[in-house]
């Protein structure tokens, strides 16, 4: 099988992996998955697959046509599905077991921007939720007024051989200038080659993209498809609410190139090549700077017994963060407080959402998500003053 580089050895622990699979309960934190298929990367840093192009990311808020910026929202859309769904895959040979986030878990980061003609953006993620998982996120370019934010966590089953995962959540793009929101559903998935011990990613049936301006893109996805025959294959057509008129048409793979049609002539409109379009570098502070909530930081010894291959070390230092964690648990329940999330605050309505009414196909499930989050920018300017403050320096 393609891609297939996993050692006979490792490989002997793959089939009574499968056998527990078969009967696993949904929560794929509880998987317990062989040596060889575990990732160093955390969930936490996943949020990062958002804006691995950033001059994409805020290419909306130069649109001043708000229907060609509702096009250029859903190009970024889609230019991000191959960061998020076949990124690892491609630099691994395989999806892997990602580490299971703590709760108040951070992983912070800023993608630079030398030039100044796309300043820089922003990258705040932490962990709101650890049981059930679920990561929330920010990605801020002030330059350009863009945000986006959500959250997200996974409810796994397994069916007809393969697993299959809904994710829970949602995200919202919005444009400071043109006071803009666009709320964006996320695909479910299911994860390929199992058997041979080399998992992927494809995309289910589709997603969309609402916004406060009336436009409605919607995704579909055909994995292998029977259109083309290719994998992460997609349709993806920008219509107004309400009509049955299509003002776009966009055809081709996540992972490789798309053609963007007009809707009425089908004249070609614009081309994306997947392959052909280079990432910016996550800059990540220097692990002595990290605060120790920070991912790289606070999962550094466990990483490096990973990639060292020391499975003693790696499920020792497991149980030191988690043994960590119930102590904190433990003393939170009895003075009857909860952690304090650093940058997310649970509210009891979105406003977008609500403002959006029942047509962003967001089905807000809080008991899935230990509630529903939002960005709390009061506690965002409270993290930037006291990073700025002497004294916090001289005392840190
Ligand atoms: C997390 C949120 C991101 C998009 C995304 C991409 C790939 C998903 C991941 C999410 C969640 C975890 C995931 C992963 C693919 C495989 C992995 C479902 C939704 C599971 C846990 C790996 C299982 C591996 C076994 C086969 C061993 O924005």
């Amino acid at each position: 099988e393609e891609g297939s580089d996993v050692p006979q050895a490792a490989k002997s622990s793959w089939g009574p992996f499968l056998k527990s699979i078969a009967s696993f309960n949904g929560d794929l934190a509880s998987l317990t998955a062989p040596p060889f298929i575990l990732s160093v990367t955390s969930l936490t840093e996943y949020s990062g697959y958002w804006a691995e192009h950033p001059e994409i990311f805020v290419a909306p808020a130069q649109e001043k046509d708000p229907q060609k910026r509702a096009l250029a929202v859903l190009k970024w859309f889609l230019s991000t599905l191959k960061q998020q769904y076949s990124s690892r895959n491609e630099k691994l040979g395989s999806e892997k077991k990602p580490l299971n986030p703590f709760l108040g878990e951070l992983f912070l980061g800023t993608w630079k921007d030398p030039s100044g003609v796309i300043g820089d953006t922003q990258l705040i993620s932490e962990q709101v939720s650890h049981h059930p998982p679920v990561t929330a996120y920010a990605i801020i370019n002030d330059k350009h007024g863009v945000k986006l934010e959500g959250y997200n966590g996974q409810k796994a089953s397994f069916t007809r051989g393969t697993i299959t995962v809904k994710q829970i959540g949602h995200a919202k793009y919005h444009l400071k200038e043109f006071n803009e929101d666009y709320v964006i559903t996320l695909p479910s998935l299911h994860i390929e080659g199992i058997v041979y011990g080399s998992p992927y990613v494809e995309l289910n049936k589709s997603s969309t993209i609402t916004s406060s301006t009336g436009y409605v893109a919607k995704i579909e996805y055909s994995g292998k498809g029977w259109v083309t025959g290719k994998k992460n294959t997609f349709t993806a057509t920008l219509s107004k609410e309400g009509s049955k008129d299509i003002l776009y048409t966009i055809d081709g793979q996540w992972t490789d190139s798309f053609i963007i049609k007009e809707g009425k002539s089908k004249k070609e409109f614009d081309l994306y090549n997947a392959k052909a379009s280079k990432t910016t570098p996550l800059y990540i502070a220097p692990l002595e700077k990290q605060d120790s909530l920070e991912s790289r930081n606070a999962w550094a010894k466990v990483q490096s017994a990973i990639v060292n291959g020391d499975l003693e070390t790696t499920s020792a230092e497991k149980t030191k963060i988690e043994n960590e964690q119930r102590e904190l648990r433990k003393k939170e329940k009895e003075e009857g407080r909860e952690w304090e999330r650093r940058y997310f605050t649970r509210v009891q309505e979105d406003p977008v959402l609500k403002a959006l009414g029942d047509k962003s196909g967001v089905v807000l499930e809080p008991e899935k998500t230990d509630g529903i989050w939002v960005f709390d920018n009061a506690k965002y300017q409270k993290v930037l003053e006291k990073a700025k403050s002497p004294v916090a320096e001289a005392t840190d």
